[in-house]
């Protein structure tokens, strides 16, 4: 006779630095499971692991679990990295939700929804600052969580844990407006290797403007509608309020993993070739990098 698997009111997949914080932040008001990667992972975090906010230090253990062993949920938040998308979606389909929301980098929607045909699926969008130090996760900028409308449960489940979350109507612009932060904080925090904050100073600021100028053409096309000045007062607002965190960009090279760059600024990069418009400044971080991944054997060649 087959086993009735538990069912959870929320699965987190994806243990990195944001995937903690929210499973340490959401087990101190219900029931949560964090889902990582592979049973050797798992087996670790089941020891459970170090939570620094600014009030202080405390230890968390919330329910893990991993692709050989996976409960069912109502609800599941996907934080993976933006190339590992399609099978963290596959794998979220298998815990039988009623929706799978995904709070990532980058526009995964449509990647998001062909490997989950028939489920309520849809992108968010998050603003927190978190990174990892060895097995600690530490809380290092407080930013909001925005979901779209259909996803209640799990804006009321983040906001009663304290999170900034709400339910966003205009879901498809603020996931543009995230994507133009993204694709100045992070290439430029990983370029330099320096905290969020340095991005809205000299001498950052002004490769920061270039970008912005480069990018808004290209994101107008998508139905982003904002001015240089609001634009600039958008990613500087954000690299100051997450001005001690380091950018998961950035956080990628320092631990020697691949980066998201395929997927921001090599599909920004993408995009704007399609549109005929030029990005030179994108396309300079962009070799950059890439040029960094390869030397570590890390890139796709
Ligand atoms: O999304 C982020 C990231 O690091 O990927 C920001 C908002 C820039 C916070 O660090």
């Amino acid at each position: 006779m087959a086993t009735r698997r538990v069912r959870y009111p929320i699965a987190v997949v994806g243990a990195g630095a944001l995937g903690r914080l929210f499973a340490a932040g959401l087990a101190r008001v219900g029931p949560v499971v964090l889902v990582a990667r592979d049973a050797q992972r798992a087996a670790a975090l089941a020891q459970g692991y170090t939570w620094v906010t600014l009030e202080g230090a405390r230890r968390v253990r919330p329910p893990v679990a991993h692709p050989g062993a996976l409960p069912e949920a109502d609800w599941v938040v996907l934080v993976v990295k933006g190339p590992d998308t399609a099978a963290a979606a596959r794998l979220a389909g298998r815990m039988r939700p009623k929706g799978v929301l995904s709070l990532q980098n980058g526009l995964v929607e449509a990647t998001l929804r062909r490997a989950l045909p028939g489920l309520h699926a849809a992108q968010g969008v998050t603003t927190e600052g978190a990174y990892r130090e060895g097995e600690r996760v530490v809380w290092a900028g407080r930013g909001e969580t925005l979901v779209p409308p259909g996803f209640e449960p799990i804006a009321q489940a983040l906001a009663q844990a304290g999170f900034r979350a709400r339910v966003e109507p205009s879901i498809h612009e603020a996931r543009l407006k995230k994507l133009l932060v993204n694709l100045v904080i992070n290439p430029l925090t990983a370029l330099a290797r320096v905290e969020n904050g340095r991005v809205a100073e000299p001498p950052l600021d002004a490769l920061a403007r270039r970008l912005i100028a480069e990018a808004l053409p290209v994101l107008r096309g998508e139905g982003l509608e904002l001015t240089p000045r609001e634009a600039e007062a958008l990613v500087f607002g954000v690299a100051r309020d997450t001005a001690r965190n380091r950018s998961s960009m950035l956080q990628d090279v320092l631990a020697g993993r691949p980066t998201e760059l395929e997927t921001l600024t090599g599909a920004f990069v993408a995009l704007a070739e399609r549109r005929g418009l030029e990005v030179p400044t994108h396309r300079a971080v962009y070799a950059l990098l890439q040029a960094w991944e390869q030397a570590r054997g890390l890139g796709d060649d």
